[in-house]
């Protein structure tokens, strides 16, 4: 030790003998302590006669087991973050995206759709092609510097695209893959002129959807016609999800062409959507464009549900969080998923969500069942949930990677937890014979019947019989949904677990959907090997699921978070904060 310590710490045991309270037997503040105690005792003991809700609210914390604060699961041995690329994963990724689209290409070039097996395209509708293929696929070829393929495309829209098709037209399909694929390879191109006249053409048609009395939009459009179309089958209600996700790309699309319509329409929805907000911050899965009010219909993180929950954070995001309505609805949002619909599984304590079911008595009474049924679809909430966390549940406005307990709210370390558990849940459904997850799992509940085969783990395919056909939830259609939250969860984290998960996918998609001919083909049972594939590769699978795969393996200085969000079906668009006065500023 020094000799300046030595003498500081003399100095410091001499203040003590010289300073402080003399000593007395009951020294005053241990008597103020006393009362403080007496008043604290005697208030919760009053309360606990008369409010026993509130008493137990006030003790609870010092009762109830507290999370143990764990920002991410074990990293298997490697503690650095390393964010640079592992080039020879990520150039396979590029090798598989090469033999989906070379075979299309080959095959199908400009139609809508892929069937791989029989070497097939078909389109949307009879009058012709809307490039929902070539154009979903085109900002993953600009990453993965396929710029012979990319230019192909190109030539493509510029002399073959035309949006001046009759038929009926999903509008939230049309929006997020062709009106998105649009937009974000204008961006990545630097600006070439060609998607944006194209983007705006598609966007001007679509219009038309928002005449409705509400605002909200109608299901379908035909495009020639430029009219929206009601959805007959759902009798004329639209789907929530649906509604409220068209609102990231008409908005980019107003920023870049400096017109306020699409704008205002878009937003109208989601004020409308305010407008007829339930108590427990939760969506039901149908509304009525004629008044806008939510109908009676489940409620559920899954199709029809999953993208509204998603695009309430990211409109936050994208406006670089200056719209603090959007911050609100989604926190208010996840308080009421995370209080009625995520659960644990029996067993091993698997988080999950459920869902809602509506039943109607005899005597007319409404009353909730809820169901452990998790679609596939719903993979994309545990990435979803540690965005969210970082954002509008960061305490300090900037979190380290991984944040920090004394970085986030109460909310956000609990959104964090759930979502890491929830991507856990998410790949424990891939202990399949294929590796692969079923387009709908059922958690085991106390009663539920269930005995056999699916009595031993926590989850099983409902109607999954031997023998028999498999039933529509064993397939595997190329989703994205748990490759995107790894993605996600990387970039949040550094943890390598996150790139094996994602390798462990992308080989079992390599051996078992993989066409030797060219192309990928969904699975029809991910617990049958040998498998049977169904003679189809969704569009999703070059536009989401290998570029996901692809970034989760290059550096992450590329596309960062930070400065980019992504579309529901992966196209990236810059964060912005908006030149115009918007209706929430
Ligand atoms: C994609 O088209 C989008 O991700 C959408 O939000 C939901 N489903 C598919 C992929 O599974």
């Amino acid at each position: 030790m020094s000799g300046d310590g030595l003498r500081q710490r003399k100095k410091d045991a001499k203040a003590k003998k010289t300073s402080g309270t003399p000593a007395t037997k009951y020294p005053i503040s241990s008597i103020k302590s006393s009362i403080l105690l007496f008043i604290a005792m005697f208030t919760i003991g009053f309360l606990a006669l008369y409010s026993p809700k509130v008493a137990w609210r006030l003790i609870s914390p010092y009762f109830t087991p507290q999370p143990v604060w764990e920002p991410v699961p074990p990293s298997r041995g490697v503690s650095a973050v390393d964010f640079s690329a592992d080039v020879p994963k990520r150039e396979a990724t590029v090798e598989a995206f090469k033999h989906a689209w070379l075979a299309y290409e080959r095959d199908a070039m400009g139609d809508d759709e892929y069937h791989p097996i029989s070497h097939k395209g078909s389109n949307l509708s009879e009058s012709g092609g809307i490039g929902y293929t070539v154009v979903d696929s085109i900002d993953t070829m600009f990453m993965m510097h396929l710029d012979e393929e990319a230019q192909r495309a190109r030539e493509w829209i510029a002399t073959e695209l035309s949006f001046d098709r009759e038929g009926k037209f999903n509008t939230f399909e049309t929006t997020i893959r062709v009106l998105g694929g649009l937009l974000s390879a204008y961006h990545l191109s630097g600006n070439d002129p060609l998607y944006l006249e194209k983007a705006k053409d598609l966007a001007d048609r679509i219009l038309p959807v928002f005449d409705t009395p509400s605002g909200l939009p109608l299901s379908m459009v035909n495009l020639a016609q430029r009219k929206g179309i009601s959805d007959v089958d759902n009798r004329g209600f639209v789907s929530t999800a649906e509604a409220a996700t068209l609102q990231l790309e008409f908005k980019y699309l107003s920023l870049l062409t400096d017109e306020e319509i699409y704008w205002e329409k878009a937003e109208k929805v989601m004020e409308v959507i305010k407008g007829s907000h339930l108590t427990t911050g939760l969506a039901s899965i149908f509304m009525n464009p004629e008044d806008g009010r939510f109908v009676l219909s489940a409620i559920r993180l899954g199709s029809r549900g999953d993208s509204y929950y998603e695009y309430l954070l990211k409109q936050y995001i994208q406006t670089n969080l200056s719209e603090p309505v959007y911050r609100v609805m989604y926190d208010d949002a996840m308080n009421g998923v995370l209080t009625h619909l995520v659960q644990k599984s029996q067993k091993a304590g698997l988080t999950y969500t459920s869902e809602l079911i509506p039943e109607r008595s005899m005597g007319g009474e409404i009353s909730w069942r809820l169901t452990p049924k998790q679609d596939h679809l719903v993979c994309f909430f545990g990435g979803s949930l540690m965005l969210g966390a970082i954002t509008t549940g960061s305490a300090t406005g900037k979190v380290s990677v991984p944040p920090r307990a004394d970085e986030l709210t109460e909310q956000g370390k609990r959104d964090w937890l759930a979502g890491v558990e929830l991507i856990e849940t998410c790949m424990r459904t891939h202990d399949t014979a294929t590796g692969l997850s079923p387009e709908i799992v059922h958690f085991r509940i106390p009663n539920d019947g269930i005995d056999g085969s699916g009595a031993a783990q926590d989850w099983y395919i409902k109607g999954a019989r031997p023998g028999e056909f498999p039933p529509y939830d064993a397939r595997y259609i190329l989703r994205p949904e748990t490759v995107e939250s790894l993605f996600i969860a990387f970039r949040l984290t550094g943890n390598r677990l996150y790139r094996d998960y994602g390798w462990a996918i992308f080989e079992s998609i390599q051996k078992y959907c993989r066409i030797e001919s060219g192309g990928y083909a969904s699975v029809v049972n991910v617990d049958e090997v040998p498998v049977r594939h169904e003679d189809k590769m969704e569009t999703f699978f070059m536009s989401e699921t290998l570029k996901y795969l692809y970034l989760l393996f290059e550096d992450a200085n590329v596309l960062p978070l930070s400065q980019y969000v992504f579309n529901t079906e992966a196209h990236p668009f810059p964060i912005f904060h908006p030149s115009i006065r918007t209706g929430f500023s």
